[in-house]
């Protein structure tokens, strides 16, 4: 078997969290590893779906999703995590809860500005305009991962070559 553990992607709206993590977990399977993904589908919607947006919510918000992320990885599981996750405490709290190095911060680095020019949700546009109130990155902080142990750039890297990034770091940790 493989060793388990929580591949935690951060970053803006818009930035490719949800995207990679589905990519990177299709890769793993491929590679016959056990993996789950949280995300605001299935987590906001069921678990958490009394939680809002407030920087209190958030860290509840990521506090139950670390939670949930130990028991897979005590379960054996890789669990890939698709978060804003803005709040650096909130990531170190998750990144304290199970053993070190079984933690793996991927900041999906994308400027704001192509994440609203992408805007697929039309989620921007809606926070410019105040109809959405403490949006990521319009009114509403996001802290940037000081030591993420991968960084890719989705503006200026393709999916794959953000998914070969994360696939070979894990293999130079022995992880896979
Ligand atoms: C940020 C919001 C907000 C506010 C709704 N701020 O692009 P999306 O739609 O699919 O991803 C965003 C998602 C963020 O939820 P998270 O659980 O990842 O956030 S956190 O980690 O900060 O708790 C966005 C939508 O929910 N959304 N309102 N105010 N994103």
């Amino acid at each position: 078997g493989h060793k388990s553990f929580i591949l935690w992607f951060t970053g803006l709206s818009g930035s490719g969290k949800s995207t990679l993590s589905h990519k990177v977990e299709e890769k793993l399977f491929e590679m016959g590893v056990h993996t789950y993904v949280l995300d605001g589908d299935n987590i906001r919607m069921g678990l958490n779906k009394d939680l809002g947006f407030t920087e209190e919510d958030r860290r509840e918000n990521i506090r139950r999703i670390g939670e949930v992320a130990k028991l897979f990885v005590d379960a054996g599981i890789v669990v890939l995590t698709a978060f804003i996750s803005p709040y650096r405490r909130d990531r170190d709290f998750v990144r304290n809860l199970v053993a070190e190095g079984d933690f793996i911060e991927v900041y999906v680095k994308c400027p704001l500005e192509v994440c609203e020019k992408r805007d697929p949700k039309g989620l921007y546009k809606k926070a410019r305009a105040g109809i959405i109130k403490n949006f990521t990155g319009i009114d509403d902080p996001y802290e940037e991962p000081l030591n993420p142990e991968v960084v890719v750039e989705t503006d200026k890297m393709g999916v794959n070559e953000c998914v070969e990034k994360i696939i070979d770091y894990l293999q130079s940790r022995k992880l896979l």
